[in-house]
C-alpha cells in the first residue's frame, strides 16, 4: 500500500473544517496511519515548504502555515499519493472542480486548505519530516475486506 502526507492547514482548523475533511479520505476508504495535531514552527515550514524558496508567495505561505495549529497525517491506500491529489482538486481553489476539497472549501490559491503530496519522492520526504517510526500504528480495519481488493 502507498503511503502519502496530509496536512489539514491551520485554516481547516480555525474553521472547524477537521472533522469533515478527515471524514472525505475515511469515507473513500483511506486508512489514517499517523497523525498529530502541531503548531508548525518556521523552521520547519521552511524545511516541508524549501522547493517554493524563490517563489514570490514564500513568505506568505510560510507565514500562513505557522498562524495556528495544523492536523498532519499519513492516509495509506492504493495509489493514494494521486488519489489523494485528485481528492484535493487544483492548487488554485478557483480551478478546482466542485466535489474537490480545495474546490468545495475555499475561494484563494493563499489559504487552500489541505497539502497533499505530489510524489513518492515527496510523500518520503514530508512524512520524515513530521513523523517518526514510533508515531505509526499498525492495524486492521475491520472494512477493507468491503473496500480493498
Ligand atoms: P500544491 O499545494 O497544489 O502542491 P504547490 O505549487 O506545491 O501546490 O504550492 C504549495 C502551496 O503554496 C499551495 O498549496 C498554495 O497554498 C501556495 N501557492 C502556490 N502558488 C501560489 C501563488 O501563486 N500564490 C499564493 N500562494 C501560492
Ligand atoms: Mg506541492
Amino acid at each position: 500500500m502507498e503511503r502519502t502526507f496530509v496536512m489539514l492547514k491551520p485554516g481547516s482548523i480555525q474553521r472547524g473544517l477537521i472533522g469533515h475533511i478527515i471524514s472525505r479520505f475515511e469515507n473513500r476508504g483511506l486508512k489514517i496511519t499517523a497523525m498529530k495535531m502541531l503548531q508548525v514552527t518556521t523552521e520547519l515550514a521552511e524545511r516541508h515548504y524549501a522547493e517554493h524558496k524563490e517563489k514570490p508567495f514564500y513568505e506568505s505561505l510560510v507565514g500562513y502555515i505557522t498562524s495556528g495549529p495544523v492536523v498532519a497525517m499519513v492516509l495509506e491506500g492504493p495509489q493514494a499519493i494521486s488519489v489523494v491529489r485528485k481528492m484535493m482538486g487544483a492548487t488554485d481553489p478557483l480551478e478546482s472542480s466542485p466535489g474537490t476539497i480545495r474546490g468545495d472549501l475555499g475561494l484563494f490559491t493563499g489559504k487552500n486548505i489541505v497539502h497533499g503530496s505530489d510524489s513518492e519522492a515527496s510523500a518520503k520526504r514530508e512524512i520524515g519530516l513530521f513523523f517518526s517510526d514510533e508515531d505509526f500504528v499498525s492495524y486492521k480495519k475491520c472494512d477493507e475486506e468491503w473496500i480493498l481488493e
